[in-house]
């Protein structure tokens, strides 16, 4: 039977948690909040709405529906004005390598991704291509770890979850993976990720025997 791979976008094939940071970090310290990368640690993984929540927690800040609706566009058109010049150049080690084996291979490749703003991402790191299924933060109404986005990938090229296996850099993604009977594959710190069936520090190390491996 053929497979579904289903990666995650921000940390898994480009490292987008940089400007996800910057941006954050400008519109919290505008509100007088520190943010420093062990908050944004916090982020990964979760929706645009509940990151502000987060921030608004850490500042102790309550505030109106129309004000967080403003910073929440603010932090978005911050954040598009870092990927303006975004290229190839900022796939992560590996990534293009582990899709063409899958797609050599004849295996279904996903995306489950919580960012609303994946396709263009997509597009202009050009491999928009390789892919069979498209789920991201505009089709789910649930964030991970609830499964949502992953089963709607799975659905979308008629596998089942049993067949799925997702590639995942935040804690809530892995849970969602496993919640889901996917296998779950851990991109990142071990450490963090202990919940993952398996675990690489990211793609340089699963070689085409690994991938084999998930294959069969
Ligand atoms: P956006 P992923 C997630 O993407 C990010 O990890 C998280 O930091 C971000 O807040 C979320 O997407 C929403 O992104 O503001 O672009 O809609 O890791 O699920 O690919
Ligand atoms: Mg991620």
């Amino acid at each position: 039977t053929k497979k579904a791979f289903i990666f995650d976008l921000d940390g898994v094939i480009v490292d987008t948690a940089k400007y996800h940071f910057l941006a954050w970090q400008k519109l919290a310290n505008q509100l007088g909040i520190e943010f420093t990368h062990e908050h944004n640690e916090g982020l990964k993984g979760v929706s645009r709405v509940r990151s502000l929540e987060i921030i608004l927690e850490l500042g102790k800040i309550q505030a109106s529906e129309e004000d967080k609706n403003k910073w929440l566009i603010q932090k978005n058109e911050e954040y598009l004005s870092y990927l303006v010049t975004m290229d190839e150049k900022e796939l992560l080690p590996d990534v293009i390598r582990v899709l063409q084996y899958l797609k050599d291979k004849n295996q279904f490749i996903a995306l489950g991704s919580a960012s609303k703003n994946a396709r263009p991402i997509l597009e202009k790191t050009n491999i928009m291509h390789f892919f069979d299924a498209i789920i991201d933060g505009n089709d789910v109404s649930n964030a991970k770890p609830d499964p949502e986005v992953f089963l709607r990938a799975a659905q979308l090229v008629g596998v089942t979850n049993e067949n799925a296996i997702v590639f995942e850099d935040s804690v809530a993604g892995i849970q969602a993976a496993n919640i889901a009977n996917m296998t779950s594959v851990g991109i990142g710190d071990q450490s963090v990720l202990h919940e993952a069936k398996y675990n690489f520090k990211d793609f340089t190390f699963i070689d085409e025997a690994t991938l084999d491996k998930l294959i069969h």
